[in-house]
């Protein structure tokens, strides 16, 4: 079978990584349409050697296609997803829009691909950050059982889009020159004070929440506990933005139910799916965030007991927050369903 697939978000950071993935993975695609604002409408993208043209998306956009890839914010999401599932497209949505729906699975093959058959028109892809973390702690899960989960991150750029990257660029050439530095975006585009993101680490992705955490951190927090479906597990998080292009970085500390073991542990990773363990320590082999950018697999290093907690242990796991963060995980799914028909 081909599939006529739609890319909503085409010309943005996570779209042409979906296309990119759709080429390189040859997707049985019978026909790719490529959507986006009125903005960036009109923009010709390649794809397999041909040109296409991208479209403004609109309710009517989907008219015979089967697999809709969504990733153009959330707002664009929550109304133009539900027309694509009206005319029978299979939504993979990319934002933060149905994550927390009950009836929308939320879905890391690693971790709970039967998921995937339970949708209702949309299958949520989780937050970057969130993925990486859940498809290095599954084997872990499954082997001892988790109880608590403390995170905090070092996210790259380009989590927050193409134009946060080059604000990034752009404000390291003005310190390296001597020039004022006129932060634009960053953290967060929609709010008033903006901080300087070059040779600095900014302690907020997304808005403030009531509690004190930011959206980013309660992501994190919520998305485990419902892609594990257990309640039970205790996590607390702290999000960093860095000045780094590609490639999210996390520290994990992770307390299990059970003793472990660590070469066990390390030998439990080694094989997981999607996971490469890189720890030497002797030779100093640790996971980076340029050795994760262009790939799709999920690298975890520095495993280490904790020395507070016999349960416990420590990791860094670091992966390409466009690839499994985002365009891999939704090609993956689509992948998933296209080879279950
Ligand atoms: C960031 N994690 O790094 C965010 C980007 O909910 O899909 C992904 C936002 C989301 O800024």
């Amino acid at each position: 079978t081909k599939w006529n697939v739609a890319v909503v978000g085409a010309t943005g950071a996570v779209g042409e990584q979906i296309i990119g993935l759709l080429e390189k993975r040859d997707f049985p695609i019978d026909k790719l349409k490529l959507l986006s604002s009125a903005r960036s409408a009109g923009t010709v993208l390649r794809f397999k050697g041909q040109d296409i043209i991208v479209e403004e998306a609109g309710p009517d956009s989907f008219e015979g296609i089967d697999i809709a890839l969504f990733s153009a914010g959330g707002d664009v999401s929550k109304v133009l997803a539900p027309h694509a599932v009206r005319h029978g497209a299979i939504c993979i949505d990319n934002t933060n829009a149905f994550r927390m729906d009950p009836d929308t699975p939320l879905v890391v093959p690693e971790v709970n691909e039967e998921k995937i058959f339970e949708h209702h028109g949309i299958i949520a892809n989780p937050n970057c950050s969130t993925i990486q973390m859940v498809a290095a702690l599954k084997p872990l899960y499954d082997r001892y059982g988790i109880s608590r989960i403390i995170v905090s991150t070092y996210q790259a750029v380009s989590g927050a889009g193409t134009k946060a990257i080059n604000e990034m660029l752009r404000q390291s050439k003005e310190v390296l020159e001597g020039n004022e530095v006129k932060p634009d975006i960053l953290p967060v585009g929609s709010l008033p004070v903006k901080h300087q993101i070059a040779f600095n680490a900014i302690p907020q992705i997304d808005k403030f929440q009531d509690n004190g955490y930011t959206l980013e951190e309660m992501k994190m927090i919520r998305e485990t506990k419902k892609i594990f479906g257990d309640d039970s597990i205790e996590v607390t998080a702290t999000c960093v933005r860095i000045p780094v292009v590609y490639g999210h970085s996390e520290s994990v500390y992770v307390e299990l139910k059970q003793d472990y073991n660590l070469e066990e542990v390390s030998a439990l990773l080694a094989k997981a799916p999607g996971v490469q363990v890189v720890d030497d320590p002797a030779n100093q082999g640790y996971p980076l965030a340029t050795m994760a950018a262009g790939k799709n697999d999920v690298f975890v290093g520095r495993l280490r007991r904790d020395l507070t907690h016999e349960r416990a242990l420590n990791m860094w796991i670091v992966s390409d927050n466009l690839l499994k963060g985002a365009a891999w995980n939704a090609v993956q799914i689509a992948e998933i369903i296209a080879a279950k028909g």
